[in-house]
């Protein structure tokens, strides 16, 4: 018989004390630490404006063919309920603006207002969550060819610049409904596939709109601004207006938020690098926890080093305070409800075992010069008890835990996803 839980959360408690970690604060740290779950994982970034667009041209894809995909803002907030309850703590929900409930109608995204978003923040408010947001800049008419903001037609780039003023004002009222912050992040998929002969135009047609869309001030405790660059797209292979230069530069002129994410980079680039070079010049930070696979950026997001390497940074660096942690995959091609679980279980995972981490001991031995010291024990660190620390928690929040979780996902695919024909 294996000992009890009770007494398996004690013991790992007893050894983390041993080296001066407190296994209740780390987990009371853990539970204040919300992470924002992209509603676009559960209808493969369709969103239900009933327009004909699709994702052609913006360079998003999301593949596979998993039946009972929501087909409905209801279904969809039936699926993120059941998810929630499977993730322990509080947590945000990021939504974009193609997911406006427009209650048949047609209107224009230049023209939304909250009354299209009233119905999220309504729910949102039964639900306890905080909401960030996202315009949506791809999957419509206007951005078929795959520009936007950088179009050489100023019609069209006005056309966007309305839609990113609209959006932060629904922003600043869903923050200030909900009484949390939004953050409302700016990705465009505007780039070229192949050898670009004018790569400095665009690039000053995007600062010329961004500073359009900034100009007006609203409240930082009701919207935070980001930016969100991208290494490559499909179809923007040789050229991307908005690369990672371009958008540091931007954030830290204008003091933006800067996006990350994760699958935005050169496979060999870390993210989790990059965390304490540019918290030195912006105010804050927004991550798009995500995992590129050769040319898709977007896979569910595993415990793996990378992510590890993320959740090691924000904690040793004191990072979680200026961080707004938002996940960023779709897969299309397994269970949608259980690919948010995974990956947000799975980053909570990663923030645990770095609050659990003894960091001073590493530290030590890297300042006394000691780095045969500083490599073994980091090491041996990784053998440390965190799974019995990461049950407990899951029990204090009423929250299944690993190896249970997944029957409630396939109960629910019985009795709800498989329904939807
Ligand atoms: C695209 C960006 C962007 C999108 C979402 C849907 O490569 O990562 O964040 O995934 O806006
Ligand atoms: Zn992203």
């Amino acid at each position: 018989m294996p000992p009890p839980p009770a007494d398996r959360y004690n013991a790992a408690r007893d050894q983390y004390a041993a080296l001066g970690i407190n296994t209740d604060q780390a987990i009371q740290r853990l539970n204040e630490t919300a992470i924002s779950l992209h509603c676009w994982q559960g209808d493969d970034v369709g969103g239900f404006e009933a327009s004909d667009a699709s994702l052609t041209g913006s360079g998003l894809a999301a593949t596979g063919n998993y039946p009972g995909k929501a087909r409905s803002l209801a279904e969809l907030r039936q699926d993120l309920e059941q998810a929630y309850r499977l993730i322990p703590g509080k947590h945000r929900l990021n939504l974009h603006a193609c997911y406006a409930d427009l209650g048949g109608r047609k209107v224009e995204r230049s023209h939304y207002t909250v009354a299209q978003f009233q119905s999220w923040i309504d729910w949102a408010r039964t639900q306890g969550l905080g909401l960030d947001f996202n315009p949506t800049n791809f999957a419509h008419p206007k951005a078929a060819d795959g520009f936007t903001l950088a179009h050489r037609d100023a019609s069209i780039r006005q056309y966007w610049i309305e839609h990113g003023i609209a959006c932060r004002r629904i922003a600043a009222e869903m923050g200030r409904q909900l009484g949390s912050t939004t953050v409302t992040n700016f990705w465009i998929p505007d780039g070229y596939k192949d050898i670009t002969a004018d790569r400095k135009a665009p690039r000053e047609r995007l600062a010329t709109s961004l500073d359009a869309i900034f100009a007006e001030k609203l409240d930082p405790r009701l919207t935070l601004d980001s930016v969100e660059s991208k290494l490559f797209g499909i179809g923007s292979e040789s050229y991307v207006v908005g690369s990672h230069e371009f958008y540091l530069g931007y954030a830290v002129k204008n003091q933006k938020l800067i996006c990350l994410d994760a699958g935005h980079f050169h496979p060999t680039e870390g993210l989790a690098d990059k965390i304490s070079s540019v918290l030195q010049f912006t105010p804050e930070l927004l991550l798009h926890v995500s995992r590129g696979v050769r040319w898709d950026s977007d896979h569910v997001v595993l415990l793996d080093d990378p992510l590890r390497a993320i959740a090691e940074e924000l904690v040793r660096g004191d990072f979680l305070g200026r961080t707004h942690i938002g996940l960023d995959y779709f897969d299309a091609s397994i269970n949608r409800v259980a690919a948010w679980a995974i990956g947000t279980r799975n980053t909570l995972k990663a923030l645990l075992i770095a609050l659990l981490e003894p960091t001073d001991i590493l530290r030590d031995a890297e300042a006394a010069g000691d780095h045969t010291t500083r490599l073994a024990m980091m090491e041996d660190i990784k053998s440390l008890p965190w799974a019995p620390v990461w049950a407990e928690h899951c029990r204090r929040q009423n929250t299944p835990l690993d190896g249970e979780w997944l029957r409630e996902v396939k109960a629910y695919e019985t009795n709800v996803l498989s329904r939807r024909a």
